[in-house]
């Protein structure tokens, strides 16, 4: 058996967020551990559909994907959420609604310039030339968290190596 928590990753967009947290889902999942990966592609797309990324917007996204993160770990999951998750206040209201020690913020502490140097979607791109508006990092504020639980560098560190780190940080704590 295991506990449930909530691995809560923050980042800028490009920052790795997604890669990471679904090599620690397959991991974890080889492990035994029964997990559920939240990210843009099924949360964005379906009950979140109708929201934009305004900050009022933003808001509202961070506070569903909470609500349904407990629910998840209601069920005894281990629950990842890779969203940018801009604002302190909003990972806070996601925190407070389970117990402390089952919310791990995952800060993928990812250089603006690097990210803009990887720009997989071209996204950094479109933002800089005003083509997107209310883009993160260049007209919409990142608030980087100061007292993450788990801080991972991409630029230093393989993503074998983030994976390591977050596995490693579950079996410290005794959830896994
Ligand atoms: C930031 C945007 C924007 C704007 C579209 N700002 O790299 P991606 O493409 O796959 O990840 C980004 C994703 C961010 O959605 P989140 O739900 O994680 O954001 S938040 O937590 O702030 O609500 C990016 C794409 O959507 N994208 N427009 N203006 N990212």
């Amino acid at each position: 058996g295991h506990k449930a928590c909530v691995l809560w990753y923050t980042g800028l967009s490009g920052s790795g967020k997604s890669t990471i947290a679904n090599a620690v889902d397959k991991k974890l999942f080889e492990l035994g551990v029964h997990t559920y990966l939240l990210d843009g592609d099924n949360v964005r797309h379906g009950l979140n559909g109708d929201l934009t990324f305004t900050d009022k917007d933003r808001v509202e996204n961070i506070r569903r994907i909470g609500e349904v993160s407990k629910l998840f770990v209601e069920a005894g999951l281990v629950v990842s959420t890779a969203f940018i998750s801009p604002f302190q206040s909003d990972r806070d209201m996601a925190r407070d609604l389970v117990s402390n020690n089952q919310f791990i913020e995952v800060f993928v502490d990812t250089p603006i310039e690097v990210c803009e140097q990887r720009d997989p979607k071209g996204l950094y791109k479109k933002a800089r030339s005003g083509e997107i508006k209310n883009f993160t990092g260049i007209d919409s504020t990142y608030e980087a968290p100061t007292q993450a639980e788990v801080h991972l560098k991409t630029a230093e560190q393989s993503i074998e190596q983030c994976v390591d780190v977050v596995v490693g940080y579950l079996k410290e704590k005794g959830i896994i």
